[in-house]
């Protein structure tokens, strides 16, 4: 059986973590013939940086450290019990920005990753060094970056003059709290991104796809986006199903919601399956949201959406998985 999820950060790690889970535990986790449940995880590269000379992959890092046991379970990114010595010391020296909070633990990984990309290894090559040192082959994971093309998510904001300026992505979400109002949301490089190799293959001959509660927009939008990532979707054998992000029209945490404006869709668990009606076989939402109008003959469920914790999140990918093994 060969599973494969379209992840962000944070909602997408933990409910890939729960997935993992759930698969351990459930004897549907082998066909039958003994084989273990092969997980590829396909993540968000939009929300990259390049900070103090060193590349920055939030998105590909929370899947690591959660998958991992070394993430900070508060904040959901970063890791546990981190120091901030290198960036008081960069403060110190006037070098910025201030404004992202980077650990001197998780600076390594950007330290290596930024080592071995120069020596020219591909993001997908860095990565699967990275998912090493974390375990995740052992899990039976795969993460592969959507794509080794550099991308980057800007957002177009007001500027002073009464125009228009586009921004990073981060500098936006972390340092103005997305309380800029968007106008568009725009990915440098993407027109020339092609898909890092295995993305197209793992959502064309997977059994079953997954979307987690990820941000639709600058998560799992960015991945739709990347060229013949949406048409795999369409055109894949496997049932595509997913969990909706928001519960009783709001985002569990994060700006879903200042995302979604921009694009003039309605902040809702329906808006958000609008987003993926052309592909999506089964939409899971929260009792909240149970009786809204959802795309029509899509087969929705209805359960508690939140994640309080791991064994939450297992129940929650149990429940997906119960809901898409319903659809064959
Ligand atoms: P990010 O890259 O760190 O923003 O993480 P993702 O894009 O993977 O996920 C962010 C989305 O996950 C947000 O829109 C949240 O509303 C959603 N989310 C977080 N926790 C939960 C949860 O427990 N249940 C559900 N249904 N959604 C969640
Ligand atoms: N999010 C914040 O809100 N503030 C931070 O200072 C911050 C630092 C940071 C460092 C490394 C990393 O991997 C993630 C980090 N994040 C931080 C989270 C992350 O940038 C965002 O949650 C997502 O990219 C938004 O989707
Ligand atoms: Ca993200």
């Amino acid at each position: 059986m060969q599973i494969t999820a379209l992840s962000g950060g944070v909602g997408g790690a933990r409910f890939v973590r729960g997935l993992v889970q759930a698969l351990a535990a459930s004897p549907g986790a082998s066909r039958g013939d003994g084989e273990p449940t092969q997980l590829t995880v396909v993540g968000n590269t939009g929300d990259d940086i390049t900070l103090f000379g060193l590349r920055v992959c939030p998105d590909l890092d929370s899947v690591l450290y959660t998958l991992g046991g070394g993430v900070d379970e508060d904040q959901g990114w970063g890791r546990a019990g981190d120091t901030h010595a290198l960036l008081a010391e960069l403060a110190k020296l006037g070098v910025g920005p201030e404004w992202f909070g980077l650990g001197d633990r998780d600076l390594a990984t950007h330290v290596a990753r930024s080592l071995w990309l120069g020596q020219g290894l591909s993001l997908s090559q860095v990565t699967e060094r990275l998912a090493r040192r974390w375990g995740l082959p052992e899990l039976g994971v795969r993460l592969l970056p959507v794509t080794d093309t550099p991308i980057e998510t800007h957002v177009v904001v007001p500027d002073e003059e009464g125009g228009e300026r586009a921004i990073h992505f981060q500098e936006w979400w972390v340092r103005h709290g997305a309380r800029l109002p968007a106008s568009a949301f725009t990915v440098a490089g993407l027109a020339q991104a092609t898909p890092a190799p295995g993305v197209l293959e793992a959502i064309r001959s997977a059994d079953l796809v997954v979307l987690p509660p990820s941000n639709p927009v600058v998560s799992i939008g960015i991945i739709l986006g990347v060229p013949g990532v949406r048409d795999a979707l369409r055109g894949t054998r496997a049932p595509v199903v997913g969990v909706s992000p928001l519960i009783g029209g709001r985002p569990v945490r994060g700006h879903a919601d200042a995302c979604l404006a921009p694009l003039g869709v309605e902040v809702s668990a329906a808006g958000v399956a609008g987003l993926y009606a052309d592909f999506l076989d089964g939409w899971l939402v929260d009792h909240a949201d149970a009786g809204a109008p959802y795309p029509s003959r899509l087969p929705v469920q209805a359960t508690d959406l939140l994640m309080r914790d791991v064994p939450g999140a297992t129940r929650l990918a149990g429940e997906l998985l119960d809901l898409a093994g319903g659809l064959s």
